[in-house]
């Protein structure tokens, strides 16, 4: 059931079940509100005539989540398409972004494609590029895979010939970071430049072939980061009453006691499935 304040917000999608919902990701700067506007249909030649505000500055740019409403017309299909913060935002805003964004998530209930974008002039994965991609899945789940789609951007210049080889190469490190088969990321690829006419047939093969095929991911159960919060600032004072109320000096002197008992007994009561399991890296029940 739809509340009031949810049939609001999300009215256009609420209406037209074939509505396909896509939200772009990506770190800062890759180009996400630039093909936003294009998705969008801004045919304008540097593409700053759409709904979102594209921006060649050191700042991060996008400080909100923008959704947007496409009409069938352009595509075969309607479109609610979201932009947002990109991660590593300067403003150091992430958690806060994340936050945000796990809430949206969850008053629009699904959506078929997170689209992540991927600056093409830029080929490394870095460091901090693998964090994001962690902490996406840390977000919405491991089921997250099957709904990406990956859209490089800045394919163009010389180096644009190499794009499908570095493409596959691209998708299968993000599956060796997070240990995915090509079955749980299946990652079909896009590739164009926001600045060439081109772009136009790639879109329309993202938003009438593929996105529709991916089906409905569903966000109404995730948890924010802020939920985790929450957890920690409550469970940390009730520890603390547990322990006051407990007699302080036997609680320590317990710990203390089963501390050494360990250490005596240690070579007799490790289990042997500890022992068997310790090079496959497996968790051991006793
Ligand atoms: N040459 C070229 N530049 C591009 C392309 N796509 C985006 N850009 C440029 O990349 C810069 C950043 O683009 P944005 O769309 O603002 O990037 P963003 O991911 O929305 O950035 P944040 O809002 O900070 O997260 C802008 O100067 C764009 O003009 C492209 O295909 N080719
Ligand atoms: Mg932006």
């Amino acid at each position: 059931m739809y509340t009031a304040s949810k049939l609001l917000k999300f009215e256009p999608e609420v209406s037209d079940p074939d509505t396909l919902r896509i939200v772009l990701y990506s770190p800062t700067g890759e180009g996400k509100s630039l093909l936003g506007n294009r998705i969008a249909g801004d045919n304008s030649e540097e593409g700053l005539e759409g709904p979102f505000v594209p921006s060649d500055s050191v700042e991060s740019k996008t400080q909100e989540i923008k959704k947007v409403f496409i009409r069938k017309g352009i595509y075969k299909y309607p479109v609610s398409l979201t932009d947002q913060p990109g991660e590593s935002d300067s403003t150091g805003r992430d958690r806060e972004h994340a936050t945000n964004l796990v809430s949206y998530l969850k008053g629009i209930e699904y959506i078929h494609a997170v689209v992540l974008v991927k600056n093409y002039q830029d080929v490394r994965v870095s460091d901090a590029y693998q964090s994001m991609l962690k902490n996406l899945e840390a977000m919405l789940g491991r089921n997250v895979w099957k709904h990406m789609v990956i859209v490089m951007t800045r394919v163009e210049g010389p180096k644009a010939k190499k794009a499908s080889e570095y493409g596959k190469e691209f998708s299968n490190k993000i599956r060796d970071i997070l240990k995915l088969t090509g079955e749980e990321a299946p990652l079909p690829i896009i590739y164009l430049s926001n600045f060439e006419e081109k772009y136009l047939e790639p879109l329309q093969k993202l938003v009438n072939e593929i996105v529709p095929r991916l089906g409905k991911f569903h966000c109404d159960s995730l948890h924010s980061p802020l939920d985790e919060l929450q957890v920690g600032a409550t469970l940390f004072p009730l520890l603390f009453f547990y322990v006051l109320q407990n007699n302080t000096s036997s609680f320590f002197f317990f710990f203390k006691k089963k501390k050494n008992t360990n250490k005596q007994t240690n070579k007799q009561t490790e289990p042997t499935c500890c022992k068997s399991s310790r090079n496959r890296n497996s968790f051991c029940q006793i």
